[in-house]
């Protein structure tokens, strides 16, 4: 056998290096590839060896730099919120706030903020699709001009339980089970519900995890909430109480169960997609920051306690005074630089914010910290460009694992008296401007016995949740009672589903009524109760559907336009056109990725290949096929399901007069949303609702 060695960089060389290379900026202007010494590597393809069919040597440090490098790749994911999807932006003010907040970064009508937002599901992996029954995390860093600000909210306004110390018992129960190891990204199984059947405080959140609000459409159709009572503190050092809200200018918007469920496998990366895809095309999402703020009064006139994360204040009692927006309009250049190496923390406050006594915000303020230590593996991962704040930074914290900075002078110590010396003694404190406590918090009980209680304050866990329940529309009640079902139906212990049943009568009689029905059980007694059950004013602002923010609008929508060969050039063309003008983006998805050719004889381009562009991944569909299309289409199953799935998710159709047949194959039963390619722009914009109970039974 012939021992002679083979050059396989011949011809192929010079491309590798410019896909592939750390850029070196040598004098001669061309991008090298080198090892991480800055050696310039000569060959990437081939190991050194002894002989060319010999042992590899050890003395290859460019095999082994590089394996090493690889070897050490990745880092412990978020033990939650480990799914994410990031991007830059600003912060725009509308208008001063300094009568309330003395922060920098509210001062200055029309200034701009550079920030950096990451949104996640919380229970499953850093592989996990992104389209669970899951909450989803909304943090935003805020680059001001006095340091790092993060409000690290979620996308719903109350939390599962009251106090941080039941945080691992929580994220235990709904992660994969412990000796089985599913499921994964799930709240449908025993554990779950087990541990929520026992904390009845979850009641009012396990209302909203089992609506739409868990389903978001896209991460751009969602709300954003900073959940906690914050303080905002100004210059004469009065407190004002204040929650955040985050409001989508793209309008709220939610998906079906059963379309969430064929997206995750169709498109994982469904969200994370659409977020990405958005900014690049240049379609900046938006969302207004709101406030709700208010004094000690107000709170104390309240039927519960501002402390308590589980309440949420309706907009119909304080309304949501809007502050500012926030504009994604970049992407990350690199998802590990930025979007898994950014380390948010709800203690980054700056001067005029100031935290409550929240119980569980209290307990999130350690928690952050320390688990950026064990992800990113070393105190300096401030140092990191992402989480580096965009002013001075000068203290005399030093040195420890991965220091990237080289401090200069004598002292690292304060106080020191070098600079009397002639030499530079560093920074010194700053009592005037520098972050202060707010000392009253303006709340009362602050000092008193050291205590493992719970305040009497914290014991209605039902009256929120029967206003979130009762303020929906009768579409989400009845896709929240079929959540139910579907959830407890997956929980094998009968024990468990009884005690839920039970909490959910303090809710709402019909609601549990509702759901045992679909369990087929018997709705049992009403659990007990710390706390009589107030009957609260409905909220509309809670609604999705036909609720103030619900999304009516073909702007910044996906639309797939199922074509094949014989289309009407026309027909096709001016549908195209009509969505494109109206803001949508339309894609033509034909049974072959290289595309049709119309009635016209011109060729038109795919953008998707039939059988993996369902209807699912579209916001609405048209089919325009002529007679002799229509009957090939009518062989294909994916052709029949792209339009039996776009009617039974509710959506608008489009479709030429010869796509009849095929309509009729799939069981669409005209109705307002079955419409000519002339009237599909207007058609888009909404989900046809009434269609529901003919498609689908529901709880
Ligand atoms: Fe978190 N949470 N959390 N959380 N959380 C984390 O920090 C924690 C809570 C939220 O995109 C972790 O960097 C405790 C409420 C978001 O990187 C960790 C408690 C809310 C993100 C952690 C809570 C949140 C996290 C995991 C109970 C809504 C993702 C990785 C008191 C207001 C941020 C990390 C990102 C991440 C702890 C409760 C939101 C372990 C102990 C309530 C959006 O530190």
């Amino acid at each position: 056998m012939s021992t002679r060695a083979i050059d396989t960089t011949t011809g192929t060389g010079g491309e590798t290096h410019q896909q592939v290379g750390v850029k070196s900026d040598h004098s001669d202007g061309e991008a090298h590839l080198t090892t991480n010494q800055g050696i310039r590597v000569s060959d990437n393809q081939n190991q050194l060896k002894a002989g060319a069919r010999g042992p590899v040597l050890l003395e290859d440090f460019v095999l082994r730099e590089k394996i090493f490098h690889f070897d050490h790749e990745r880092i412990p994911e978020r033990i939650v919120h480990a799914r994410g999807s990031a991007a830059h932006g600003y912060f725009e003010l509308y208008e001063s706030l300094s009568d309330i907040s003395k922060a920098d970064i509210f001062q200055r009508a029309g200034e701009k903020t550079p920030l950096f937002t990451r949104f996640s599901t919380v229970a499953g992996g850093s592989g996990s699709v992104d389209t669970p029954r899951d909450v989803r995390g909304f943090a935003v860093k805020f680059y001001t001009k006095e340091g790092n600000w993060d409000l690290v909210g979620n996308n719903i306004p109350v939390f599962f339980i009251q106090d941080a110390i039941k945080f691992p018992d929580l994220i235990h129960s709904v992660k994969m089970e412990a000796d089985r190891g599913y499921p994964q990204a799930a709240s449908a199984h025993d554990t779950f519900w087990d541990f929520i059947s026992l904390m009845p405080e979850s009641t009012h959140m396990i209302m909203w995890a089992m609506s739409d609000r868990t389903l978001p459409r896209t991460l751009r159709t969602m709300e954003g909430f900073g959940i906690h009572t914050f303080l905002l503190v100004n210059a004469e050092g009065k407190t004002t109480f204040v929650k955040f809200h985050w409001k989508p200018k793209q309008g709220l918007a939610s998906t079906i169960w059963d379309e969430t469920v064929k997206i995750a496998g169709a498109d994982p990366d469904f969200q994370r997609r659409d977020l990405f895809e958005a900014i690049e095309r240049g379609d900046f999402p938006e969302w207004e920051l709101g406030i709700q703020a208010f004094d000690q009064e107000f709170a104390d006139s309240l039927p519960f306690d501002v402390l308590d994360s589980t309440k949420i204040i309706p907009e119909e009692m304080l309304p949501v005074r809007m502050i500012g927006r926030m504009v994604l309009d970049r992407n990350p250049d690199n998802f590990f630089a930025e979007t898994e190496q950014v380390a948010y923390c709800p203690a980054n406050i700056v001067p005029g914010i100031d935290f409550s006594n929240d119980p569980l915000l209290q307990g999130r303020l350690f928690s952050y910290l320390d688990t950026q230590l064990k992800r990113l593996g070393s105190t300096n991962f401030h140092q990191i460009p992402i989480n580096a704040p965009k002013c001075p930074v000068m203290n005399f914290q030093r040195d420890g694992h991965m220091q990237m900075q080289v401090p200069k002078g004598r002292a690292n110590y304060e106080p020191n008296s070098l600079s009397e010396a002639g030499e530079d003694g560093g920074p010194r404190e700053c009592p005037m401007t520098g972050f202060s406590t707010s000392p009253g918090r303006a709340e009362e009980d602050e000092q008193g016995d050291k205590l493992r209680i719970r305040p009497e304050s914290f014991a209605d866990h039902y009256s929120q949740a029967r206003m979130f329940f009762r303020s929906l529309d009768d579409a989400e009640q009845a896709h929240l009672a079929s959540a139910l079902v579907f959830e407890l139906s997956k929980v094998a212990l009968e024990h468990i589903r009884k005690r839920v049943l039970s909490n959910i009568v303090n809710v709402d009689a019909d609601l549990a009524a509702r759901v045992a029905n679909g369990l087929a059980m018997e709705v049992p007694e009403a659990s007990a109760t710390a706390a009589p059950i107030q009957d609260m004013d409905p909220s509309p602002a809670l609604r999705i559907i036909s609720g103030p923010r619900e999304r009516a609008t073909i702007e910044g929508g996906k639309f797939g336009v199922l074509v094949a060969d014989g289309s009407d050039a026309d027909e096709v063309n001016a549908l195209l056109s009509a969505i494109e003008d109206a803001g949508g983006s339309a894609l033509v998805i034909a049974p072959k990725i290289g595309g049709v050719t119309l009635s016209d004889g011109s060729p038109l381009k795919a953008d998707g290949q039939l059988a993996g562009s369902p209807s699912v991944l579209f916001d609405a569909v048209a089919v325009l096929v002529s007679d002799e299309g229509c009957q090939t289409l009518m062989t294909e199953s994916a052709a029949v399901q792209f339009v039996m799935d776009a009617f039974g998710h509710l959506k608008a159709i489009a479709h030429s007069d010869a796509a009849k047949p095929l309509l009729e194959k799939a069981g669409v039963k005209p109705d307002e949303g079955v419409v000519a390619p002339a009237d599909f722009a207007d058609a888009a914009t909404k989900r046809y609702w009434a269609r529901e109970p003919k498609v689908r039974m529901l709880a």
